[in-house]
């Protein structure tokens, strides 16, 4: 049995949980802990949330499986929209929490992670599949051949910077019309800003959408319409078999209801087997646990 500590960064939340991994990797979550993300922009803010959040978790650890928003490339994590970390950019996240635990760290991106986890979660029954979490940012992930994609450089599976609409807002990685800037919660936040005033959450969006407002179906139709073509997209080119959808915005209440009516308007070659990530809010944490502990094994 060993103790993994998981930690997952988010564009909002920070997340640490000890996870016991039993002779078979199968993971089970024993004490989690969260704390807000906001002002990360700082990196020496975001270095001491780690430190309070980590310090009284570290002495039952064998070692730190990071999953975090952004790319990890080589131990730094850069980011790929800066807005959606408060503007932090090229943060030495290995270095960072090494330094703070003084264990060995495994790191990835938050959404490969939670690939990797609903793709266990699913029992290993796709071959291919992609996982695309709406929350802060769009993030997402593949399992091609049963493998988790990182790339070379942590950035496979940034999907959510695909174009979707050239006329589209500019996107905060500095592309014009990604499906992130219209389709993530900070989009419908913005979206919603222009329409309902400067205080509009992406939440309140939401709500006045489920309560039939027309405006806010507007917004929230184009955000789940966004979806279903970055679905069809990834489906024509990587032959999927599933498709799994996470995220705050999109587990929420009808949003992939939403996606299946606009795919169920393409052919058929397009449209995958579309499902509800199973792991909730602890995708990150499991799945970047359940990674670094197969990834140490390869190593022993
Ligand atoms: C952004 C990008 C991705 C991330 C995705 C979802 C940054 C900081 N993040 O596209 O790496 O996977 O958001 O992130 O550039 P979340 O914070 O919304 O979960
Ligand atoms: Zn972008």
């Amino acid at each position: 049995m060993t103790t993994c500590l998981a930690v997952d960064i988010g564009g909002t939340k920070l997340a640490a949980a000890l996870i016991e991994m039993d002779s078979a990797s199968q993971p089970r979550v024993m004490v989690r802990h969260l704390a807000e993300t906001r002002s990360s922009g700082d990196p020496l803010l975001l270095t001491a949330t780690l430190a309070e959040l980590l310090g009284p978790l570290v002495e039952s650890a064998n070692y730190v499986a990071v999953a975090s928003t952004g790319i990890i490339d080589h131990g730094i994590l850069t980011t790929l929209n800066p807005q959606n970390l408060g503007g932090l950019d090229r943060f030495p996240i290995h270095s960072v929490i090494a330094q703070i635990t003084g264990l060995p760290v495994y790191l990835i991106n938050d959404a490969q992670a939670a690939a990797w986890a609903e793709y266990l979660a699913y029992e290993q029954a796709f071959t291919d599949l992609a996982f695309i979490t709406v929350s802060t940012g769009v993030g997402a992930g593949l399992v091609l051949n049963h493998q988790l994609l990182t790339g070379s450089r942590g950035i496979a599976g940034h999907a959510g910077h695909m174009l979707a609409d050239p006329n589209g807002p500019l996107c905060g990685c500095g592309r014009r019309g990604c499906v992130e800037a219209i389709a993530s919660g900070r989009a419908i936040a913005a979206a919603g800003q222009a329409v309902f005033g400067d205080t509009c959450s992406g939440l309140q969006v939401y709500q006045r959408y489920l309560q039939g407002d027309a405006q806010a179906q507007v917004i929230i139709q184009r955000s789940a319409g966004t979806v279903a073509e970055l679905i069809a997209n990834l489906t024509i080119t990587l032959d999927l078999d599933a498709i799994v959808i996470g995220g705050g915005v999109g587990l929420a209440e009808n949003y992939i209801g939403l996606v299946e009516q606009a795919l169920m308007q393409m052919p058929a070659f397009y449209r995958p087997q579309v499902l509800p990530a199973r792991c909730l809010t602890d995708a990150g944490l499991l799945g970047v646990a359940q990674w670094a502990a197969a990834i140490s094994k390869e190593k022993q």
